[in-house]
């Protein structure tokens, strides 16, 4: 065998230019079109250099301002925050934002003594190679932080994918094993249509459904399995965990006593056990589902989401716990609010129209993300 190269040898796909090009690349074109003004040629000479470097870095430095924004309009919640660093690791993001800032900085300072440095200089072949020598360094003070500016668009995509909590909100968090009925549970209490099937992470990431309180609007959070090993975990089940930590109120955690989801009521109970221990001031509701099918001994709540069996008396409970300290008057029962018929895809969350906080509206919430 001869070493060519097989016509099935897997290409790689061609890289894409870094940020830095097309940021470069728009700052010296914007450049190229100053119109310097001034009585004599040697003025209009020192001028055009000026305005090449005043105009380069500033539309440089708008452009790494950019990237930051996202970031800081509104500034990212505790649990936002605690969902990026399980992602792309700890202090990954402040790094990289602090990086960014840094370099305009420093950009704002070389294009100030490049300026006066016009001033000094005279003659087009002079002023030639100092522009050609500002615009050199602003390059590699850009290309520098390609890198940081890479993983900020990153983790923009990566919250874009995500829907936003409202962080004041009561919140309950649906969370179990792979495959035991979390998102069809999600679906019968909430306006969320997550994506359900019968094999395990079909929930990759975390997606929001509310349901009305009368008192309160409840966020519902669908999660991704859990698989419960001590010590490693997936990314999916990472998030799962995070959400639990960070952004319940309550956790509706979801046992499957049937043999379908393919793991056993022990296994599951022993996650269950874990959690309770780990988060000793959240309240931890424990429901068996698929009653529809088979029923443990245990004394458990009962429910199916598939006939609906025991979702009032789970209302019931979770309402109890939600209700808030000012003791408003209870309500009787606790309205769903499903999205109209055509508004039903496969976001999940209600596009509807329906008025939403500031916040949700800035990103879409995604149900069910089956990527
Ligand atoms: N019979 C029955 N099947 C259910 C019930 N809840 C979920 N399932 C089925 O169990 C499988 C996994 O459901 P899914 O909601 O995607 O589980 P998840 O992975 O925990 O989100 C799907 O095939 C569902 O149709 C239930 O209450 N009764
Ligand atoms: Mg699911």
């Amino acid at each position: 065998m001869g070493r060519t190269r097989t016509a099935t040898a897997p290409r790689t796909p061609r890289a894409r230019a870094p940020p830095s090009v097309g940021i470069l690349d728009i700052a010296f074109h914007r450049a190229s079109l100053v119109t310097p003004r001034g009585e004599t040629k040697p003025d209009r000479d020192r001028m055009r250099a000026e305005l090449k470097v005043v105009r380069s870095s500033a539309t440089v430095g708008r452009h790494l301002r950019l990237e930051a924004r996202r970031f800081s309009h509104p500034e990212l919640t505790e649990f936002e925050r605690s969902l990026v660093e399980g992602a792309f690791g700890r202090g990954t993001f402040d790094r990289s934002l602090t990086r960014l800032r840094r370099a305009e900085e420093r950009i704002r300072g070389l294009a100030r003594e490049a300026t006066r440095e016009t001033h000094r200089t005279s003659g087009p072949d002079d002023l030639g190679d100092l522009v050609r020598r500002f615009y050199g360094r602003l390059s590699s003070f850009v290309r520098e932080i390609d890198p940081d500016i890479e993983r900020l668009r990153a983790i923009g995509q990566f919250l874009d994918q995500r829907p936003h909590l409202d962080p004041a909100a009561p919140t309950l968090v649906v969370a179990g094993f792979p495959n035991v009925g979390k998102s069809s549970l999600v679906a019968r209490l909430s306006s969320a249509r997550p994506k359900v099937a019968d094999y395990p992470f079909t929930t990759l990431s975390i997606a929001v459904g509310h349901a009305d309180l009368g008192f309160d609007r409840l966020q519902v959070v669908d999660t991704p399995g859990v698989l419960g090993r001590a010590k490693r975990s997936n990314p999916a089940e990472s998030e799962a965990r995070r959400t639990v930590e960070g952004a319940a109120t309550i956790v509706l955690f979801v046992l499957d006593p049937t043999d379908r989801s393919g793991h056993t009521l022990e296994e599951q109970e022993t996650l269950l056990a874990r959690w309770t221990a780990e988060f000793p001031g959240l309240p931890i509701v424990a429901v068996e589902t698929k009653c529809d099918v088979a029923r443990s001994p245990s004394a458990r709540r009962k429910v199916s989401a598939t006939t609906g069996e025991g979702i009032p008396e789970l209302w019931a409970e979770l309402r109890k716990l939600v209700r808030p300290k000012g003791g408003l008057p209870p309500v009787e029962e606790a309205t769903v609010e499903p999205p109209p018929a055509e508004a039903l895809n496969d976001d999940g969350d209600d596009s509807a129209g329906r008025p939403r906080s500031r916040m949700s509206r800035r990103r879409s919430s995604r149900s069910g993300p089956d990527r």
